[in-house]
């Protein structure tokens, strides 16, 4: 197995719960790569600082009704991630989420900077899936290149489109981009940009039924959640904050709403807690990854 070569396991678990591995509906991976990070790096240390949190959070969803003690879950440790070497750990992430996927599991990664996603989707698609995107991110990550970088956090989605065709991306809470971008996702028909000014206009409940529509005809969905989401007054430690940003009280219900038996993965990326004050961004990455997990395993039943 792959991933008996590169995965290493970790002292400390997420949610501090010892699970059984055979009965896991869904595996829990770090990825502590920060190779590409272009303004605020520590993006590597991720996984250990949501690790170290989980467990003092209470285990109730916020919107869903369910518990984290209920969810079959394993945390498998994390990627060896080869740094300075971003192809060769895009090559290890892909091998073992379609080994992961190959053995029925749904996967959770824990970033670690955009770029993991990459791997994880070539992942899903060595496995034979071309999953619908639920990206919610400050920024498309539709850049070609970023200063010469191809394989980097700020081509994340473009990367994903050459990798999957135009399969239905639905963006939420995006309002920081360059031209090239926005002209990019608005010329795509299977691109939807749900902005925080829609959220404003239209009212959650109605985003979240654009969303739904959006998603109709997929059979595979895959969650995509940058930290920079959030408003950066909630998530201070990101690589790359930006303002006007959402509240934990509206992706919490998004998620939980969104999250059905069509998920095989989930991301949560950025979190840089060399600059996250007071800690508080992991304590917010921690829960929002118990919220998908939690809406999962409810739908899953
Ligand atoms: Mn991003």
């Amino acid at each position: 197995m792959y991933r008996e070569a590169y995965v290493i396991s970790s002292p400390l678990r997420f949610g501090g719960m010892e699970k059984s591995r055979q009965k896991a509906l869904i595996s829990i991976l770090g990825v502590p790569l920060d190779s590409t990070a272009s303004f605020r790096p520590g993006q590597r240390f991720g996984p250990l600082h949501v690790r170290a949190v989980s467990p003092e959070l209470e285990s109730n969803a916020y919107a869903a009704d369910g518990y984290l003690e209920e969810v079959p879950f394993f945390d498998e440790g994390d990627i060896a991630v080869s740094h300075g070497d971003v192809a060769e750990t895009l090559e290890r992430i892909s091998r073992v989420v379609q080994e992961l996927l190959a053995e029925g599991k749904r996967i959770a990664l824990v970033g670690g900077e955009h770029t993991i996603t990459v791997g994880a989707l070539k992942g899903a698609k060595a496995f034979g899936l071309r999953p619908c995107l639920v990206v919610l991110d400050a920024h498309l990550d539709l850049r070609d290149d970023y200063l010469g970088v191809r394989f980097g956090h700020a081509s994340t989605f473009r990367r994903a489109l050459e990798l999957l065709g135009e399969v239905p991306i639905v963006y939420i809470g995006s309002r920081a981009f360059v031209r090239e971008e926005i002209a990019l996702a608005k010329s795509r028909p299977n691109i939807m940009l749900l902005t925080p000014r829609s959220i404003e206009s239209l009212g959650l409940a109605n985003v979240i039924g654009s969303a739904r529509r959006a998603l109709s005809e997929c059979k595979k969905v895959y969650f995509s959640i940058d930290m920079d989401v959030y408003d950066p007054a909630y998530a201070p430690g990101v690589g790359n904050p930006e303002p006007s940003g959402l509240s934990p009280r509206e992706v919490l219900p998004l998620l939980s709403s969104l999250v059905d038996e069509r998920f095989i993965g989930v991301d949560v990326v950025e979190l840089s807690p060399p600059y996250d004050a007071g800690g508080v961004t992991a304590v917010l990455a921690a829960k929002t990854l118990q919220e998908v997990l939690i809406s999962f395993s409810i739908k899953a039943r």
